[in-house]
């Protein structure tokens, strides 16, 4: 039973013996001046049974330090007991992709700490607590356990039950539908900001545009400044390679597309190779092998294009898919040595808004009529 009752009830009691049962028996009266009440009685053994043939004013004294003792047991048992739990991922599930870890806290917790393996990854002071992690390069079949830890205003901690999940990405080298991040933040457990573009925070998730789901990645450049954002790749074992993404470039802020494997001329200057353009000054798409090609089709504002690559390192060759049509044949492409760091960007010189979203990197190669698609949702 709760220590919190038990005090409410002694201090009632107490309360009860202290003030009132002296004012009905006639013991006590109140008076005009400090300290306000005057004893009548030199005795209280009515109201006081137990503690003996002691004066009012001492019995008052006892019953005033044991209200004070249980309503303050009272008041500290009746805290709120300081819990959490993780909520997601469930405990035994198969996870993959870049996922959201959330915990339910009690309202006295001001912040949660996330850990994976006993390892610190990331403490969150805001509601809803939560940390998105990222599981491509974790080796598959791996178990790793999960508890989250919260903390009062005080300092009190309290740590919660152990989920275990085990990783499985398969052939999947990266995928991102950009639905684990807060909107208008930016997808830092998977993305690295290249190029700065307009800066600030215009270039983050978007809430309220997508491919899929509510969210996507918008990204902002400027005139002067192109903005780009990578993620790194491990290709050292890898001789066929599949991307696919989405692209969406809107009538209210138009803007050119470069999406594909970033390369660092210098510190001032990069490029990419073994991507898809689409180009503002006459709004058609080309592929960039070696060099750009031209593949003809005229893209639109406002509408979203699924964009498919595969890339034959040891043939050097790349092939394109738009919305599921083939629109190049074997493009010569560069050597995987040349870059591994894949990267989504707007147009230099163009400025604008691109918003890119369901981007899925993974091992093989599929054909026009079977192409593989990645063997796991992105997450
Ligand atoms: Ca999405």
């Amino acid at each position: 039973m709760c220590l919190y009752v038990i005090g409410i009830v002694v201090a009632l009691l107490v309360g009860y013996l202290q003030f009132i049962v002296p004012f009905v028996k006639g013991e006590v009266k109140f008076a005009k001046k400090w300290p306000f009440v005057v004893k009548q009685q030199p005795t209280c053994r009515r109201s006081c049974k137990g503690v003996g043939n002691v004066n009012l004013w001492s019995c008052m004294k006892v019953a005033q330090v044991l209200t004070v003792v249980f309503t303050l047991l009272a008041l500290r048992c009746g805290e709120e007991a300081l819990e959490v739990s993780i909520c997601q991922p469930e405990d035994g599930t198969v996870v993959s992709g870049i996922l959201r870890i959330a915990a339910d806290a009690s309202d006295n917790a001001a912040a949660v700490s996330f850990y994976v393996d006993d390892s610190l990854v990331h403490c969150d002071a805001t509601r809803p607590f939560s940390h998105v992690w990222n599981t491509f390069g974790l080796p598959d079949s791996a178990t790793h356990a999960i508890h989250a830890v919260a903390e009062d205003r005080k300092g009190n901690e309290a740590w919660s039950d152990t989920v275990s999940v085990d990783v499985f990405n398969g052939n999947v080298l990266f995928a991102d539908n950009f639905e684990a991040y807060s909107p208008y933040s930016y997808p830092a457990a998977g993305w690295f900001e290249i190029w700065p573009g307009a800066g600030g925070s215009r270039t983050c998730v978007a809430g309220a545009t997508a491919h899929s789901g509510t969210q996507s990645f918008m990204l902002c450049g400027t005139v002067d400044q192109v903005r780009t954002d990578g993620t790194e790749l491990d290709l050292l074992d890898i001789s066929r390679l599949t991307y696919e993404l989405n692209i969406m470039i809107p009538s209210a802020d138009p803007a050119g597309a470069i999406a594909g494997f970033f390369y660092l001329l210098n510190p001032l200057i990069g490029t990419i190779f073994n991507g898809i353009w689409f180009r503002l000054a006459d709004n058609v798409v080309y592929a960039r092998g070696i060099a750009e090609d031209s593949t003809g089709v005229v893209w639109s504002y406002d509408t979203w294009y699924t964009v498919r690559v595969e890339l034959d390192y040891p043939q050097l060759r790349m092939d394109v898919w738009l919305n599921d049509e083939q629109i190049v044949f074997d493009l010569p492409a560069t050597p995987r040595e040349w870059a591994d760091t894949f990267a989504l960007a707007t147009e230099y010189g163009t400025g604008g808004t691109v918003y890119y979203d369901d981007v899925a990197i993974f091992e093989g190669a599929g054909s026009e009529s079977h192409p593989i698609r990645p063997s796991i949702a992105a997450p």
